[in-house]
């Protein structure tokens, strides 16, 4: 027996969707969930793909997740939509305001839709890259629990506060990139902790402040910023405009709500589009063109550009399926009622 499982696209959307039903989550959740956790792992971000399903199944289970959420889209003001995702998912949320906001971004050049009273887990570039791909730009910020010292401190004060932005390219698939403003997502040291790996040094501090590259001592104590104060003022930057501005919860508010639950954080999130467009008139393509040269100076130096090992990795796995950790599947399955369980067991045994 392999210690990996290969599964298709289509057999892990329905693994995350029985095992999202089988919380008792509403069919739209299940369905905005799935979307987002699928496309991750069809991306090979591990740490946000199948991975998650973990997190959420146990985030409904305590009671934490409202699984009938249904998010309400305000239209408050000629460029801001507000969606409030009834603590649900953010996933959910966003789908509901996105088309609006883009409404929006189309007539007055850019917006913005903040999502409030959500329960966040996911990678953002899946909520930017369809907005590029219909030629818009956008950035998505977003908060989580405090778990991240300010660069000089040993205390969390931040989230692991993501950045994801976006960029249309004309017959190209967007320039994307997306990550954490702590040194690494919480979720790669978590899989390292799962893999008995060690972290990579300059990553977290133990309780006593000292650096540590054992991953359980890294969750215990706290995550370091990336770039030093460069990092901490982006990730301070994140709390302040997905946080108090859209009226929520900052990641240190999102933890002592948690109150040692272990649920997924529950704040706001930001997603700012602009239309080049608009911005632009008659010389959008000219300007689409100048931004290439931008791209061209890069690659052409053999440096790669952000999303390139995800286009590559979507490639591959859509070919070929996705591969996941033997122990992963395991853990995964039993969330499923028996007789689902059952099955997937023996059909594993049959390959
Ligand atoms: P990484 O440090 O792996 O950085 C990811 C970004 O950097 C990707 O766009 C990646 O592109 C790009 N990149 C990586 N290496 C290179 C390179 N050598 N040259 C050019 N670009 C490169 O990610 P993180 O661990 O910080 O974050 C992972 C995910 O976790 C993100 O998707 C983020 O949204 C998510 N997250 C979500 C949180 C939440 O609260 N919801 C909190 C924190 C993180 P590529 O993918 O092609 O390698
Ligand atoms: O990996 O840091 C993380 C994370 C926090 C919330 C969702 N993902």
């Amino acid at each position: 027996m392999t210690d990996t499982v290969n599964l298709s696209l289509a057999e892990a959307t329905s693994l995350s969707l029985d095992i999202l039903a089988n919380t008792g989550l509403s069919k739209s959740q299940c369905d905005a969930v799935t979307d987002v956790i699928i496309r991750a792992q069809r991306d090979e971000c591990h740490s946000h793909g199948l991975y998650r399903l973990l997190g959420c199944a146990h985030s409904i289970n305590i009671g934490r997740v409202n699984k009938n959420a249904e998010p309400v889209v305000t239209d408050v003001a000629p460029s801001i939509v507000k969606v409030n995702a009834d603590h649900g998912f953010s996933s959910l949320a966003y789908s509901r305001g996105i088309e609006l906001a883009l409404d929006k971004a189309t007539v007055q050049g850019l917006s913005a839709m903040a999502i409030n009273d959500c329960y966040h887990f996911s990678a953002l570039w899946p909520e930017v890259e369809p907005l590029a791909e219909r030629g818009f730009a956008a950035i998505a910020l977003t908060p989580s629990h405090n778990w991240v010292a300010p660069a000089g401190g040993i205390r969390p004060v931040f989230g692991t506060n993501p950045f994801a932005f976006a960029w249309p390219r004309p017959k190209r698939q967007p320039f994307v990139f997306d990550f954490a403003t702590s040194a690494t997502a919480r979720g790669e040291i978590e899989l390292h902790r799962r893999h008995g790996k060690p972290i990579a040094p300059g990553l977290a501090i133990d309780l006593d402040g000292e650096p540590t590259t054992d991953p359980s001592e890294a969750l215990k104590g706290a995550m370091l910023t990336f770039g030093g104060h460069k990092g901490s003022a982006l990730s301070a930057m994140i709390e302040l405009l997905a946080g108090p501005l859209i009226g929520d919860m900052l990641s240190i508010e999102s933890k002592a709500h948690d109150n040692e639950a272990g649920a997924a954080p529950l704040h706001g999130e930001l997603i700012i589009i602009f239309d080049p467009a608009s911005f632009l008139g008659k010389a959008l393509e000219q300007n689409m063109n100048r931004a290439e040269l931008l791209f061209e100076a890069i690659t052409g130096q053999n440096a790669r550009l952000p999303s390139q090992r995800r286009y590559e990795a979507r490639q591959k796995t859509e070919a070929e399926g996705l591969d996941i950790p033997r122990a992963l599947y395991d853990d995964l399955i039993k969330f499923l009622p028996p007789p689902q369980y059952e099955q997937r067991t023996e059909k594993l045994s049959q390959r």
